[in-house]
């Protein structure tokens, strides 16, 4: 059975709630990063860069065990592992690619920051508050283009929607009203109604 090696955060939450939807056995570790287990050495073995998720396969490729580490690696090897949420044909996997890439390039990383200046106080708050709240309005607006075209970020639900999801998610703690946005709010609607995406998000992860 696959490990998960998660906590509960947006990118933690990507991948189970790809395991849900791909219907894959797997067992969680709780990594609490509160707790610097990110940092203990049997984790460092299979994700070095000390962040979570992580994933050991034990019938990986030719049937031996493989580790994986970046979500966006795990949700690429996932889907190809399984055949699904990720299109063989290379026209079709192309934008899948291009809003994998730009979840995990800018998508994740800016929200992040607004996390992390809202737990700042004062004049160190200000300016990055201010730049990386501007920048994720950008982005969630580049988003809501996308989806006024298309019903999913590639088409149909794949695994580029799972790693997206994972961080507008998390709209509210970044202090983004999906009112503003309604074709992402559309989206987000339809991709949380989805069983698989429910059980990705109620498994504990803390
Ligand atoms: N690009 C990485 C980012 C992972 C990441 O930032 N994980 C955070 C939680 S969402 C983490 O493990 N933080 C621990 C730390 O900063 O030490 C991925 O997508 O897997």
């Amino acid at each position: 059975m696959i490990e998960l090696h998660t906590y509960n955060t947006p990118n933690g939450r990507k991948v189970s709630v790809a395991l849900e939807e791909m219907g894959l056995p797997y067992t969680v570790k709780v990594v609490d990063i509160t707790k610097d287990q990110q940092f203990a050495p049997a984790f460092l073995k299979i994700s070095p860069n000390n962040r979570i998720p992580a994933i050991i396969d034990p019938d990986g490729p030719g049937g031996s065990p493989i580790s994986v580490f970046e979500s966006g690696a795990v949700l690429l090897y996932l889907g190809e592992k399984t055949g699904q949420f990720l299109p063989s044909g290379l026209r079709e996997r192309v934008p899948v690619l291009e809003w994998l890439m730009w979840q995990m390039g800018g998508f994740g990383p800016m929200p992040g920051q607004v996390h992390h200046f809202l737990t700042v106080n004062g004049e160190d708050q200000r300016y990055g508050l201010a730049r990386y709240m501007k920048e994720t309005r950008r982005l969630y607006g580049v988003l809501d283009r996308r989806l006024a075209q298309v019903e999913h970020v590639a088409g149909q639900v794949l695994v580029a929607d799972f790693a997206i999801l994972g961080w507008v998610w998390r709209h509210e703690r970044h202090k983004v009203d999906l009112t503003d946005f309604p074709h992402v709010r559309r989206w987000f609607d339809t991709l949380m109604a989805r069983p698989g995406v429910q059980r990705g998000f109620a498994v504990v992860l803390a």
